[in-house]
């Protein structure tokens, strides 16, 4: 069994990387990652040493690589976790998302689709089903409602996958997860940014209010799940994610502060994000129902363990914040 996994250097990819080489020693994993600020092969480092592991710097939308990978290892099953990643960076910089998210896609699903690949796996995200008030929970069947460019890039890719699949017969999964948290979380995202300035006695900028809502799904969790789905999911399904551990952000914000013992006088409420989703809840009772997916991890346990990890690891986030790991990058490849 062949699989290729693309943006596998990222945080959520590398967590799958190592859990799917672990699990399944006769498959063979193809690490396809262009490497950008966000791909990091520290991420990586215990699972450089397995047999059936092997990296490829590459770009999704180099469509003569692509085309040139899967004639050589004639994959099995894709799963596509690259992607621009990062709401306020899309807003200031929207071209790159759709050039990676939409037409990456689009390459990667005509080469799935020439080599008669078994699965292709979508990775996508809640935010595609854009905002809820205060009650309710985003279904499989909710409308497509994208607010930021980075959510619109991402449902322009879904529409795609699933096009792929009524035009082409393609077989496909979509998965739409909400907000992961874990150990490898690039720091620009909210919880690793809190806790490392937290460390550092530096201020917490809180957009708006900081009553918007995330529910928040430890990493692993959603590895497994992506998992269950390439394996056993029906064949043109979408299929929720999500943890049902719903916080506004001045409460996860607290907690970090409280668990490393720093003042509340460090937050900083900022101006609020545009276009700032006000609450994301996932309903994912058909995963459950279905592939009897359960998590593992509560989130008093799993952001207790994250934090700590960031504390054992300030030589991770060192390296990428003083741009040591980019240098490193590039005596590698
Ligand atoms: P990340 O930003 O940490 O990693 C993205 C990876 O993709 C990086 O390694 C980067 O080098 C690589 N990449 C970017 N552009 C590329 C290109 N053109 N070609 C090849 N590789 C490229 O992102 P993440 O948080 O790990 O998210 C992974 C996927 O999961 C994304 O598709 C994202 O939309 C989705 N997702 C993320 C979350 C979350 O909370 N982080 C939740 C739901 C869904
Ligand atoms: O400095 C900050 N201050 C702040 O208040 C940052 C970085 C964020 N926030 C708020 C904005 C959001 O309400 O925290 C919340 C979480 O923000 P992010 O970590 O940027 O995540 P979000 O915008 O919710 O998107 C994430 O979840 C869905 C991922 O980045 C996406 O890739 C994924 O699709």
């Amino acid at each position: 069994m062949k699989l290729l996994v693309t943006g596998g250097a990222g945080f959520i990819g590398s967590h799958f990387i190592r859990y799917i080489v672990k699990k399944y020693p006769d498959y063979f994993i193809v690490n396809l990652d262009a490497l950008t600020y966000a791909g990091n092969l520290e991420n990586l480092k215990d699972v450089e040493e397995y047999s059936n592991y092997k990296f490829v710097k590459g770009d999704i939308t180099n469509r003569e690589l692509i085309n040139h990978l899967f004639e050589e290892e004639k994959f099995d099953y894709v799963v596509n976790f690259a992607a621009e990643s990062h709401v306020d960076r899309s807003i200031i910089e929207p071209d790159l998302f759709i050039q990676t998210n939409i037409l990456g896609t689009q390459i990667l699903l005509d080469v799935s689709q020439t080599y008669k690949v078994q699965k292709y796996l979508q990775v996508s995200t809640d935010e595609v089903y854009g905002t809820l008030g205060e009650t309710g929970y985003f279904t499989e069947t909710s409308p497509l409602a994208p607010n930021s460019p980075y959510s619109a890039s991402k449902a322009g890719a879904d529409l795609l996958v699933r096009a792929y699949h009524e035009t082409f017969n393609l077989p496909i999964n979509i998965t739409r997860c909400s907000n992961n948290y874990g150990p490898y979380q690039f720091p620009e995202k909210l919880i690793p940014l809190m806790v490392i300035n937290a460390m550092n006695d530096k201020t917490l900028p809180v957009y708006g209010d900081g009553l918007n809502i995330r529910d928040w799904l430890h990493v692993e969790d959603h590895c497994q799940a992506i998992d269950l789905v390439l394996l056993k999911g029906r064949n043109g399904e979408v299929y929720n994610i999500g943890g049902n551990n719903e916080f506004t952000n001045i409460e996860i914000v607290k907690t970090i502060l409280k668990q490393l013992d720093k003042p509340e006088s460090l937050i900083q409420f900022v101006a609020d994000r545009p276009g700032h989703d006000r609450r994301y809840a996932i309903d994912s009772t058909k995963l459950r129902k279905e592939l009897g997916w359960i998590p593992i991890y509560t989130f008093g346990r799993g952001i207790k363990e994250t934090i700590d990890w960031y504390q054992n690891n300030r030589s991770w986030s060192e390296n990428i914040i003083s741009g040591n790991y980019q240098q490193y990058v590039e005596k590698q490849y």
